[in-house]
Order: structure tokens, then C-alpha cells, then sequence
């Protein structure tokens, strides 16, 4: 096992090095970054209040805008000299949020990687097909510098170039692809096409899925047709990249580093910080982070955090699947719902197919408006109904997230088709605006 002592920590162990951590962990930030110097002064507490995880809820939150606010190089705790890699997000408002690391931080990072792919099935001598895109975004090079680490053969195909990238599945006889589950769904149902049977004519293990929300119900499908298991990885840019979070063989929950992570769960309106076991939106305070420390980073992601040990013998407590961003939350007739959990209500559905979209027309919204997809050996068979699947889809979102919805379905092959990223919400209202500026 890689870095077993740090992938096995008993609970206990895990608290002693936070405890130690973050006491120093405050003192650099407030001695070394100008902006945290400042929020612990207005805040009227200096490094000798926070004397363990107990004091953590004195400091402020950090947020993206102050990250947005130091552009180009970020909270830098460092001289710039110091900094060996840049990444960025690109963000949807403009500026981007650009992210630094030092030499220690590279190497904490592909530490953290090697025991994300480790921890969710691979293992030194796979053959890693990297399919995140490469360069700025953190996708690309954290899985392929984690891959190495690992000590795996990894082939770096970045994104696109679906053909190419399944001819090398299948020449390689690839055992461990890494990618977004919206890009692994197009992967299996572009191998099909190609006529390739990938249970058949692939050589695939696992699949380090993450980037974004996705469902159980999408695992599934993912799984049956690709012949691996499908395991969630959980990260963001700000927080190194992927490798904050990871699934175990359990499937039960993505174990969070926390020799590296510490985590909260809030009340995203209020800020109050919530028991344990509570729904809510996730902060984190990065226990080791040299050239850009981040203390309580509200991260927006909603989900619950679990901290039972879990059935592997982990004991780094777990986050219950990210259901989705704060900001994608919709709400429709007054029902709180995430993308993912439409996406969930949609693949109970027995007739349609992974691709969806969610459209949104106006601010208060008393009706779900999705299209989504046949799918296409569904429509093809001579048991197609389009009216049985129109009802059974509306039948199973009401059933399902108690929502009314106006359901379009549409032809196979329709929807566009992401290698990154997919965009699952369509909001017209921008455009509507922009109409009406004309
Ligand atoms: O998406 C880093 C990453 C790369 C993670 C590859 C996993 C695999 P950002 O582009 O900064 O970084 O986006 C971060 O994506 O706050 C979540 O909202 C979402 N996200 C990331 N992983 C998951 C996941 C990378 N497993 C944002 N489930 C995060 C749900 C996810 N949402």
C-alpha cells in the first residue's frame, strides 16, 4: 500500500496531527500573508488564541473573492521565486483564481495524488490513461504527476480526440482511465460505435471519476459498460486540485485527507458551523500549504461528512458524495434540487439515457424544464413508447424529488457532448437579459 501510515491513521492519531498542524499553520499564515495579518486583527485574536481545533471557529472565513482580489499571483506567503507552478481557474465571472505552489507543495500534492489512486484501486504498474485536460486546469497534471509518484506508466492523452484516445484504450489495454464521468459515458458509448466492445476489448480496472457532480445511478451505468469500477474523486484548484477527497473499494463515501484537510460543515446562509453528521456547505483549512496557505475556504459544495470508521479499515472521515454547488442549487416550487439528484430521478428511468439538460427560464421556478435523451437501444427496439417514457420520467420526478417537471425527450445523439466539464444547466435568463439590453 502507498504511504500506508498515512491512508491508515486511527482517528485519534489523525486529531494529533491537525492539533499540531493548525497551531502552526496559524502563526505562518498571520506572519506571512498580509491579508490574514489583517482579518486576525479585526478580528481583535492573534496565533496565541488558536491553541487547537477547538479555536479553529474564531477565524474568519476565507472566500474566492479574496483570491480574485490578489490576482495574478494569489495570497502568495512566499517571494514569488519560490513558486513553482501556477494553475487557474477560469471561473464564470471573469477574473481568474489563480493558485501557487512551492517545491514542498508539489511534492505534498503528488503524495496526496499517489494516495488517491491508490487508496481507490490502482496501484504501481498500471497503465493510466489521462484524459483531463492539461494545463491551467488542475485535472491534468495532478493525475498525471500523482500517476508517477505511484510509480504507474502513465499516458498523458488529455482531453478530446475521443477516436485516438479510444484506439490507445484498447492498444495500451489501459487498466486505469482518468477523466470527468460525463467524459467516461461518451468514452463508452463512443467505443460502441467505433465497434469496440470494451468489456471485451478493453483491459480496464478503475476509473478515477470526479470534477464534477454526478450519480450513483450514472456509477452504475459507467461500471456496466466499461467493465471497471467507477470511483469518485473529489478536489478543487484552490485546494491543490483532485486529491482532496477519494472513494475506497466500499464505494461508501469519499475519504478526505485529513492529515492534510481539515473540514467543516456550515449553515451556508448563517456561517454557524454544524454537528457532525449535518447536511451543509464545506470549509476547509489547508493543514500544510506553503506558498498559498487557506484557512476556512468555503468551498460551496454541499454535502454531508461522515466521520464512522469506514468498512476498508480508514479511518479519514468521509464525504457522502458532493451533490452540488450552492450556486447550481435550483429551486422549483419551492423544493430545494441539485442537477445531480435530476440526473439520479432521470437513470431510475428505465428508456432514457445519460445526457440531460436542465433549462431554466425565470427566477422563481414552479416547474423543473429538462430534455433529455432516449436511449438509443430503447429506441431502436420495437418496445419503444414514447408516451409510456414521457409519463414514467414525470411519474419518477415527482415520485422521486417531489417536483412538477415539463419533460422533453429527445432523439439519441442530440445533446452536445462535453470531454470536460459537462454544462447541465442551461439558464436562459442571461440570454433574456441580453435580448432585452438590445
Ligand atoms: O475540478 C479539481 C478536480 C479535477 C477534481 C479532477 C477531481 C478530478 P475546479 O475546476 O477548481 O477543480 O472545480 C472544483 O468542482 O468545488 C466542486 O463543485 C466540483 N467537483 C470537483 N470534484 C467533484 C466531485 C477540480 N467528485 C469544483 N463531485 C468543486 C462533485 C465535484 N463535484
Amino acid at each position: 500500500m502507498f504511504n500506508e501510515k498515512a491512508q491508515m491513521m486511527k482517528l485519534d492519531d489523525i486529531r494529533q496531527v491537525q492539533e499540531k498542524k493548525i497551531t502552526k499553520m496559524m502563526k505562518y499564515a498571520y506572519d506571512n500573508v498580509p491579508m490574514y495579518k489583517k482579518r486576525f486583527k479585526e478580528e481583535g485574536i492573534t496565533p496565541k488564541d488558536i491553541n487547537g481545533l477547538e479555536d479553529v471557529k474564531k477565524i474568519p472565513f476565507t472566500v474566492k473573492d479574496d483570491l480574485r482580489d490578489h490576482y495574478p499571483y494569489g495570497i502568495l506567503a512566499v517571494p514569488r521565486e519560490k513558486v513553482v507552478r501556477f494553475h487557474a481557474s477560469s471561473g464564470t465571472t471573469g477574473t481568474p483564481t489563480v493558485v501557487s505552489y512551492t517545491r514542498n507543495d508539489m511534492e505534498t500534492w503528488g503524495d496526496l495524488m499517489a494516495r488517491t489512486y491508490n487508496a481507490a484501486g490502482a496501484d504501481a504498474g498500471d497503465i493510466v490513461q489521462n484524459a483531463y485536460g492539461y494545463g491551467l486546469f488542475t485535472g491534468g497534471l495532478g493525475f498525471h504527476q500523482g500517476a508517477e509518484v505511484l510509480g504507474c506508466s502513465v499516458i498523458p492523452t488529455s482531453t478530446g480526440n475521443t477516436k485516438k484516445q479510444i484506439k490507445m484504450l484498447y492498444d495500451f489495454q489501459t487498466t486505469v482511465l482518468a477523466c470527468t464521468p460525463s467524459y467516461a459515458i461518451y468514452l463508452s458509448e463512443a467505443s460502441q460505435k467505433f465497434g469496440y466492445d470494451p468489456l471485451k476489448d478493453f483491459n480496464l480496472k478503475v476509473g478515477m471519476f470526479g470534477a464534477e457532480p454526478w450519480s450513483d445511478e450514472a456509477r452504475q451505468s459507467i461500471q456496466e459498460s466499461m467493465g471497471l469500477k467507477a470511483q469518485d474523486v473529489y478536489g478543487m484548484s484552490e485546494l491543490y486540485g483532485p486529491g482532496v477527497a477519494v472513494e475506497c473499494p466500499e464505494q461508501n463515501g469519499l475519504h478526505i485527507w485529513s492529515d492534510e484537510f481539515l473540514v467543516e460543515t456550515i449553515n451556508p446562509s448563517t456561517g454557524e458551523v454544524l454537528p457532525e453528521g449535518e447536511k451543509g456547505e464545506l470549509v476547509f483549512t489547508m493543514l500544510s500549504r506553503e506558498a498559498m496557505p487557506l484557512l476556512r475556504y468555503r468551498t460551496k459544495d454541499i454535502a454531508v461528512v461522515n466521520y464512522e470508521e469506514c468498512e476498508c479499515g480508514r479511518h479519514h472521515p468521509r464525504i457522502m458524495r458532493v451533490e452540488g454547488r450552492s450556486d447550481d442549487m435550483l429551486i422549483v416550487g419551492g423544493v430545494n434540487v441539485f442537477p445531480s439528484q435530476v440526473e439520479a430521478a432521470l437513470l431510475e428511468t428505465e428508456g432514457t439515457a445519460e445526457h440531460y439538460q436542465i433549462i431554466v427560464d425565470r427566477d422563481v421556478l414552479d416547474k423543473l424544464y429538462v430534455k433529455v435523451e432516449i436511449d438509443k437501444d430503447y429506441y431502436e427496439s420495437d418496445e419503444f413508447d414514447e408516451e409510456d417514457l414521457l409519463r414514467n420520467v414525470n411519474e419518477n420526478l415527482t415520485a422521486i424529488l417531489n417536483i412538477r417537471a415539463k419533460v422533453e425527450l429527445l432523439e439519441p445523439n442530440t445533446l452536445p457532448r462535453t470531454v470536460g466539464k459537462a454544462k447541465r444547466v442551461v439558464d436562459l435568463r442571461e440570454e433574456h437579459d441580453r435580448m432585452e439590453e438590445m
